[in-house]
């Protein structure tokens, strides 16, 4: 069975774009893979956080990963902090990688203007991404686009690594998915949905209630014209809202296009399927809410589940390296 790992930060709240573009495809492939899903507490603290906001953002995010769907005994949830492993790994993967390679990625561009104050770790942010992707010997990284880079970096990592110390890291690839791959603001469709866009209007939240998701699907920007088309040049709003619909209900956005003739049905359409689609969801999430010490019951199985492999690879590493075993 193929060892498949990602990652997600705890940062905020969760919106249609990571439900669509990551979550759902986790759900499904954890029956079919071996699967590992970690909360990387560690990659949040490399912008500033307020005391008690992490640790309440992390539990929460569990919850809502095992509302969605990821079963704790079909797959490994675990919490990054709760293995000392990654932390560890990653100064190997730090001195293994060149400040060059660093300086060449985007994501730390975006983030570092977005900062006043630039800490050491934001830039060092894809080392500690290799490591938890590496301590797995994942095969396979199922991320977004955005994410792509980081991915190609761990390769480059790893290869170094096994050419200097021997074969130690499975080389990993990028899975990206196309369906509901990019979920577009709602009220700015030329950006992608997200937490940090500060968009509260262009934004759905996986736990917003049905009468809010009507409400901002029904105020979503589109364009002048009245004709309904797939096209995400010339129309990114309908477009929007035909992919929407689609990844909701098992649907090509294309095809569906034809069915419509005016926006508005389409926008009635689009907010009942997404209601219905976080049913469930948010029924679960209520539950789980409830009762905080299961999550952490189930959290410390993930992270014993974790330490089990993730152990075994930091020491071939270490000896690999030829490090003084104690
Ligand atoms: P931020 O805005 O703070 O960068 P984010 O909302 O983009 O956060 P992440 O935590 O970086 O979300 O990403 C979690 C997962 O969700 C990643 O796999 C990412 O590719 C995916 N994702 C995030 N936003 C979207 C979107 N609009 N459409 C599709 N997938 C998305
Ligand atoms: N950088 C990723 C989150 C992340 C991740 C990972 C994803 C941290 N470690 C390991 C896949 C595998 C992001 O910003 N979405």
């Amino acid at each position: 069975m193929k060892r498949v790992l990602s990652g997600i930060q705890p940062s905020g709240e969760l919106h249609l774009g990571n439900y669509l573009g990551a979550i759902n495809h986790w759900v499904q492939m954890q029956h079919t893979t071996d699967a590992f899903f970690c909360i990387v507490d560690l990659h949040a603290i490399t912008v500033p956080k307020s005391p008690g906001e992490l640790g309440r953002d992390s539990l929460k995010l569990s919850q809502m990963l095992m509302a969605a769907g990821l079963d704790p005994e079909v797959c490994t949830i675990f919490v990054q902090s709760h293995l000392h492993e990654h932390a560890e790994c990653a100064w190997l993967m730090e001195c293994t990688v060149s400040f060059g390679e660093l300086s060449r990625m985007t994501q730390f561009k975006d983030k570092s203007e977005q900062h006043d104050f630039i800490s050491a770790g934001l830039f060092t942010y894809p080392a500690l991404q290799a490591a938890d992707i590496l301590l797995y010997d994942a095969d396979e990284v199922p991320v977004g686009d955005d994410q792509r880079q980081h991915i190609e970096l761990t390769r480059d990592i790893a290869e170094r690594f096994n050419s200097r110390y021997g074969d130690t890291f499975v080389l990993p690839v990028a899975v990206i998915n196309n369906t509901g791959a990019r979920v577009m603001d709602l009220q700015h469709p030329h950006k992608k949905m997200s937490k940090s866009l500060e968009s509260p209007r262009g934004t759905v939240g996986l736990l917003d209630t049905p009468a809010i998701i009507t409400k901002k699907i029904k105020a979503a920007v589109t364009d002048s014209e009245t004709e309904v088309r797939y096209d995400v040049e010339t129309k990114p709003g309908v477009s929007n809202l035909l992919s929407i619909l689609g990844a909701a209900t098992q649907n090509d956005p294309a095809e569906l296009a034809v069915r419509y003739e005016d926006y508005g049905t389409l926008k009635v359409d689009t907010a009942e399927a997404v209601i219905e689609m976080l049913r469930p969801l948010q029924a679960r999430f209520a539950e789980l809410e409830a009762d905080p010490a299961e999550t952490m019951r189930l959290l410390r199985i993930g992270a014993d589940k974790a330490r089990g492999v993730a152990s075994a690879t930091l020491a071939r590493a270490k000896q690999n390296i030829g490090l003084l075993s104690p």
